[in-house]
């Protein structure tokens, strides 16, 4: 499957980054494109100048709103992200066009933090036109939700999580929640921490999307994933994860034989695997919620058998019992048996229905905290009332 991809903001922006990163990183390992354009857009010159891999031209690097802001960003208010993205977003709806392989693309992937300002308010607006504009591609979100610092220090950070993740679940086709908390590793400093999150934040997509652009016949699996099961997959809110077994784990005597043992320790491997990326998942939500979900089990061909595709699809099935399940395998890698997992058209989640709660109440608190503002204006006004002025 082939993307275009294009981060807002910060954080959206260094998640393209690595997109860009993990396509260049298909073409040398695998020969092949999965990223047939990345683009990152912000209201901050310096931000955009710190990327790595998208290519350093104003068509790629785009800059939104320097009348507004001239180049320093939003400061959180995603209300005008938002105002920014809708004048502006012709320079990003003419540059998708210079994008190499653009009439290969199968989808378009739109990338931002809920909590800032320019990636939160711009996403959804940006969503819009380009649905309007390429009506017969499907428009998917990755969003990544806040830290739990954040939400505890910032009422603002709930709001602006609230107000993004309401609008971009009207306009774009499937939304991929990202769950920032869940990817601290304390032992980082922050810097590295966050390109850290950022590289396993991707992780998950780089065989998703290599597996059915192989051209190579002994890398296609018995049952190819391709884009089209992908793109049946992807509906509203949407989880990733991903999880891995070393094949060295577990070594029996009778290791080449096909016996029995042999059978049920490669079906132990891929459970395993299977229970790594359900944990691992990018947010927590219960599996039994899921429409839709696919998995993709990546390993050497020799590892692979037509069982252990099917016990893993009765131990998803077992889980997410709701779900239409599509599958497929990925005969790659040599010291590892991979699982990728994907549960979409989620009914609930627990998470963003807390937002949208607290979001209300900070409203709410918002609007009597102005009435009182208010009157003590008044009241002060009114002290002042027989003072002369000197103007
Ligand atoms: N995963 C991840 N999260 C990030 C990164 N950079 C910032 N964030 C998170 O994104 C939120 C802040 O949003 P930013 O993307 O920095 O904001 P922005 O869209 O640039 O908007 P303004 O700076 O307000 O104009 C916070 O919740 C951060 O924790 C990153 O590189 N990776
Ligand atoms: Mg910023």
């Amino acid at each position: 499957m082939k993307l275009v991809v294009i981060g807002f903001g910060q954080c959206g922006s260094r998640i393209a980054d690595e997109f860009a990163r993990l396509n260049r990183r298909a073409r040398t390992q695998r020969g092949i494109e999965i990223v047939t354009g990345a683009f990152a857009v912000n209201t901050d010159a310096a931000d955009l100048s710190g990327l790595a891999t998208i290519k350093a031209d104003y068509q790629h690097r785009i800059l939104i709103g320097g009348r507004k802001t001239s180049g320093h960003g939003v400061g959180k208010i995603n209300e005008l992200g938002a105002e920014v993205a809708r004048e502006d977003g012709d320079k990003v709806i003419d540059a998708i066009r210079t994008a190499r392989h653009f009439f290969e693309t199968d989808a378009f992937l739109l990338v931002a933090s809920a909590a800032g300002g320019t990636g939160s308010g711009a996403i959804s607006v940006m969503a819009q036109m380009i649905k309007e504009r390429y009506m017969d591609k499907p428009v998917y979100a990755l969003i990544a939700l806040p830290f739990e610092h954040e939400e505890q220090n910032e009422e603002r950070t709930t709001y602006n999580a609230a107000t993004c993740l309401k609008s971009v679940s009207t306009v774009a086709d499937a939304i991929f929640l990202i769950d920032n908390q869940r990817y601290v590793r304390k032992d980082f400093s922050i810097r590295n921490n966050l390109a850290k999150i950022n590289a396993t934040i991707v992780e998950p997509f780089y065989n998703l999307l290599c597996a059915g652009e192989e051209k190579k016949n002994k890398y296609i699996g018995a049952k190819v994933l391709d884009a089209g099961d992908i793109l049946q997959t992807l509906v509203g809110w949407t989880v990733i994860g991903y999880g891995k077994t070393p094949l060295s784990l577990i070594k029996f005597p009778f290791e080449r034989t096909r016996d029995f043992r042999k059978k049920s320790t490669e079906t132990h491997k891929g459970i395993m695997a299977m229970d790594a990326a359900m944990s691992e998942l990018s947010v927590k939500c219960k599996p039994v919620d899921a429409g839709r979900a696919l998995f993709l089990l990546t390993a050497p061909v020799k590892e692979m058998n037509m069982s252990l595709a099917k016990e893993l699809g009765d131990y998803l099935k077992d889980i997410a019992s709701d779900a239409i399940i599509r599958n497929g395998d990925y005969p790659r890698g040599g010291g590892s048996l991979d699982v990728t997992v994907v549960l979409s058209e989620l009914s609930d989640v627990d998470k963003i229905r807390n937002y949208y709660s607290k979001a209300a109440e900070f409203i709410h608190d918002l609007k009597s905290r102005q009435v009182d503002v208010d009157s003590k204006r008044r009241e002060f006004e009114e002290a002042s009332k027989n003072i002369p002025t000197l103007l």
